[in-house]
């Protein structure tokens, strides 16, 4: 079958559902998405013409359904320009990047990929705060540069009996405390309410938790409530032997005065797996010795990422059959 536009269509595109995809999410997904549906992708004309987009929306009024990532997400005049949009789904467990005021606003369900990467990003934390720590990534490069053959690494911290301080006791916030415990450390958390059914300590007021730690983890969703959470005030108050690790959203913390405060060792390192601007990572973080980066692969290996395109592409299935959705947000 040939459209009158010239766009070929194979015989069984006719039966497919269509969708809108915002981003590529994981090559294995994307995979599946294309032999079950037929997807029509944004991120080939997002920095086209607005006659291009235009002509590309146009042809989509009957679309109930955009696939995108958490962090990614998908904005208000993009959902606009969809007037049959009706389910939202996301790869990835934050949904900061969707605008969830707007999808309400016209019933759009968001759904998203808790539980499966739970463990997987709790594990990495625990890496990134170990690698901080006890600068594993730097002690690989002292060896590879042939330093050792100099002498010594200089002694690095360690993490028993550290304090640590969790910001955000969620799904991910609860496992790392879990594996904290491993540790022998003490454990504390700040978060919107305390929690009953946790032993830990509350500090309802951050800076406070953070002066009582050594380390902090920000493990919080991202989004408006938690922009800019972690400030330069916290971060003076965990102080010049204290280390700042971020498996959040790079917009939770002041990228700027994280910079600042460890160019001048007010604070003695981070580990950060998220940015202000991802892909862009500022040349003065690059620069530094005492920081661990890694780009926000938290949640990526193989069998997470699989996991979590399997529970995308269960939402977008149980949608287009008219079953309830599995993990609506
Ligand atoms: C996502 C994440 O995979 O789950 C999240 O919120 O940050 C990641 O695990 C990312 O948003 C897109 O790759």
């Amino acid at each position: 079958m040939v459209q009158a536009q010239g766009e070929r269509l194979f015989m069984n595109d006719v039966k497919k559902t269509d969708l809108v995809q915002i981003v590529p999410v994981h090559q294995e997904t994307d995979d599946q998405l294309r032999a079950h549906y037929r997807v029509h992708e944004y991120f080939r004309v997002k920095d086209q013409s607005p006659e291009m987009q235009a002509a590309f929306f146009k042809k989509l009024e009957h679309c109930e359904i955009v696939v995108t990532t958490g962090s990614a997400g998908v904005k208000a005049p993009i959902m606009a320009q969809l007037p049959s949009l009706r389910l939202v789904a996301c790869f990835g467990v934050g949904v900061d990047g969707v605008d969830l005021a707007y999808a309400r606003s016209r019933a759009i369900a968001v759904t998203n990929t808790p539980d499966v990467l739970t463990d997987e990003v709790a594990d990495f934390a625990i890496a990134l705060l170990l690698a901080s720590l006890r600068q594993i990534p730097q002690a690989d490069r002292f060896v590879r540069e042939g330093a050792w053959l100099k002498g010594p690494m200089p002694l690095t911290r360690s993490l028993q009996g550290q304090r640590i301080g969790i910001v955000g006791m969620g799904r991910i916030g609860q496992a790392i405390a879990r594996r904290c415990e491993a540790f022998g450390v003490r454990l504390a958390y700040h978060g919107p309410r305390p929690k009953t059914t946790l032993a830990y300590a509350y500090y309802e007021r951050l800076a406070e938790l953070a002066q009582w730690s050594d380390s902090l983890i920000v493990a919080c969703p991202g989004g408006p409530a938690t922009a800019g959470l972690i400030s330069r005030e916290v971060m003076q108050a965990l102080g010049p032997k204290g280390y700042l690790i971020n498996i959040s959203r790079g917009s939770v913390v002041d990228q700027q005065a994280l910079i600042e405060l460890l160019q001048s060792h007010a604070i003695a390192g981070a580990g950060l797996d998220v940015f202000a601007d991802e892909p862009h990572v500022p040349q003065a973080l690059v620069a530094m010795p005492h920081v661990v980066l890694a780009p926000h692969v938290a949640s990526a290996s193989q069998e997470t990422r699989s996991a979590m395109g399997r529970l995308t592409l269960d939402n977008v299935a149980a949608f287009v059959s008219g079953k309830p959705l599995l993990t609506s947000v």
